[in-house]
């Protein structure tokens, strides 16, 4: 108790020393408080670590500036003694597949049950909108690890498989400095389990030690699926979603005395939404449940015009409890992790992170899937929105945010929270904004603008607009009014009496790209994809027609 005592006089003799009531100049009053704060926390039991870390890196940081070497020193050696500055938290990081937030109890849903999900909402903070700057696998996947948008590292939409295993294999952000390869240098052990689609997935890339992953990027089925372990191709001998779990428990419980701390990318191809899977009944433990439910919270709503495949899983009970069966089937696997975290006493060492890709409609506005299955690609919120949510007891204050936050805000979000901000590359230079404040229950400023392109699609979403331009072929260009029209149902683009706010929106989007986006992957103007573009003009050198909807084929009269 004694130590608590002397701990909370330091503090708050730091305080005073800071409002300069002592008499020694303001740059040494500062530093003094840097000092006196590091050595009163170390005495305080509940510390949080990552204040510690914090203020230990402001106080090195003003020790430099002020050149004052024996602040410097002394921080260093505090660092050094302190019984709890030594290792930072770990983070698992668990990443769905087309998945719509608002398939979630704790967004909303009454229909699917993710009692998981919804406690670990509850126990950390809900993001109610938080969006992805594209909406397929491969590009957000890049997004999610590099910070950067597909017209920064190229990966435009997703892969072909031919990119994932054989001789045209290659891993596609090579060049880039990713969130794994960062946590590595900075001592993490890194795991993946589950889902890769960024190339060469034989080979572990980026400092990952544990590596099992799929052999292709799309999902047919969530069982015999061919799987990577060990370098080997072999089929999974399980539900897939419950073999991505069980390699993150064992990946979990072989890291979990360790002196490092784990970064464990935990990649469920599930719910998935589409293709194969959708023509048939789940096969979980959830099947029998779904199997007599109406599930009223997918629209049942005729097909809007601009839908180009998928059509067959329109209003398709067999279809909606698929879904509704491989979600809950994946809060399962979100309640083994915490259960795991919970035997192991790694709770409060451990910032778990539960987003998902891109968005996906179930049948708002007619439309089944993401913005590549309309024509022309659609840039509708709920193709964007995913949930995202941050746990990390005694760090993290449970509660909920409304700021709209995108992919690409969470790489230098998460680097900031890990005291890790002197981390964060700056070459390409970042589109995205540290959040990092919201989660230690600072107040934060910030304004919505969140931008979006898929190949030649791009958007602009600020609080009241949305602004939706497109190039190669050019137009249709959508104009929505959010405030009063948040399901972008009135297309007001062309009204006189909005061409100011049209007018602003275009220069605002086109400024954007213009600051951030690399020539040679800036589609609009004549860069290329590492995908090889899905939809372009005939006659441009990427050009490739349109794929046949076999899924809509086989499955032609299937209701
Ligand atoms: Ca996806």
């Amino acid at each position: 108790m004694h130590r608590m005592i002397f701990g909370v006089l330091v503090v708050l003799f730091s305080a005073v020393a800071s409002r300069g009531n002592i008499a020694m100049p303001a740059s040494r009053a500062l530093h003094a408080r840097q000092v006196l704060r590091i050595i009163g926390f170390m005495y305080i039991p509940s510390l949080r670590r990552l204040d510690f870390i914090h203020f230990y890196k402001a106080s090195v940081r003003f020790a430099m500036k002020d050149s004052n070497i024996v602040a410097g020193c002394l921080a260093l050696l505090l660092l050094l003694v302190s019984p709890v500055a030594a290792k930072r938290p770990n983070v698992i990081f668990i990443l769905t597949d087309n998945h719509g937030a608002w398939t979630l109890g704790c967004y909303g849903n009454k229909d699917i049950r993710t009692p998981n999900i919804d406690r670990l909402a509850e126990e950390g903070m809900l993001f109610t909108r938080a969006m992805s700057s594209n909406p397929v696998c491969s590009p957000t996947r890049a997004t999610y690890l590099t910070g950067l948008l597909p017209s920064q590292h190229g990966v435009h939409s997703f892969l072909d498989n031919k990119y994932m295993v054989g001789p045209q294999a290659y891993y596609t952000l090579e060049e880039f400095e990713t969130l794994p390869e960062i946590l590595h240098s900075e001592g993490y052990v890194c795991g993946l389990s589950g889902k890769w689609h960024l190339g060469a997935n034989r080979t572990p890339q980026d400092g990952f030690s544990y590596w099992i992953t799929m052999v292709h990027g799309s999902t047919q089925n969530f069982y015999d699926d061919m799987i990577i372990q060990d370098g080997e191709i072999k089929k999974a001998p399980k539900y897939l979603t419950d073999l991505w779990t069980e390699h993150a428990v064992n990946f979990i419980e072989q890291n979990k005395d360790g002196d490092k701390p784990f970064f464990l990318y935990l990649a469920y191809n599930g719910p998935y939404c589409l293709g194969p899977s959708l023509s048939e009944p789940a096969r979980n433990r959830h099947a029998e449940y779904y199997s007599d439910k109406e599930l009223l919270s997918f629209p049942r709503d005729s097909i809007h015009p601009w839908q180009y495949n998928n059509k067959a899983f329109h209003n398709n009970i067999v279809s909606i409890r698929r879904v509704a069966a491989e979600v809950s089937g994946i809060d399962d696997g979100v309640g083994t992790i915490m259960d795991t975290l919970k035997k192991h006493g790694l709770e409060e060492d451990t910032i778990v992170i539960f987003t998902g890709d891109q968005g996906w409609m179930g049948g708002q506005n007619g439309f089944f899937g993401m913005g590549d299955h309309t024509r022309p690609i659609g840039a509708h919120d709920l193709m964007m929105h995913v949930p995202l949510i941050f746990r990390q007891p005694k760090q993290i204050k449970p509660g909920k945010t409304d700021i709209m936050v995108s992919n690409y805000d969470f790489l230098p979000s998460l680097l900031d929270y890990l005291g890790l901000e002197d981390r964060i590359p700056d070459k390409p230079k970042l589109p995205g904004r540290s959040f990092a404040a919201t989660l230690r229950g600072e107040a934060i400023e910030w304004e919505t603008a969140m931008f979006y392109e898929m190949e030649g699609c791009r958007s602009i979403r600020t609080e009241n607009w949305k602004y939706v331009a497109r190039r190669f072929p050019e137009g249709p260009t959508e104009l929505y009014d959010m405030v009063h029209d948040p399901y972008e149902r009135f297309n007001l683009f062309g009204q006189p009496r909005h061409a100011a706010i049209q007018r602003e929106m275009a220069e605002r989007l086109d400024a954007f790209f213009d600051e951030y986006a690399d020539p040679e992957y800036d589609i609009w103007k004549g860069g290329r994809s590492k995908a090889h573009r899905l939809v372009a003009a005939e006659g441009h050198p990427e050009y490739r027609p349109q794929r046949k909807d076999q899924a809509r084929k086989k499955l032609r009269g299937g209701h």
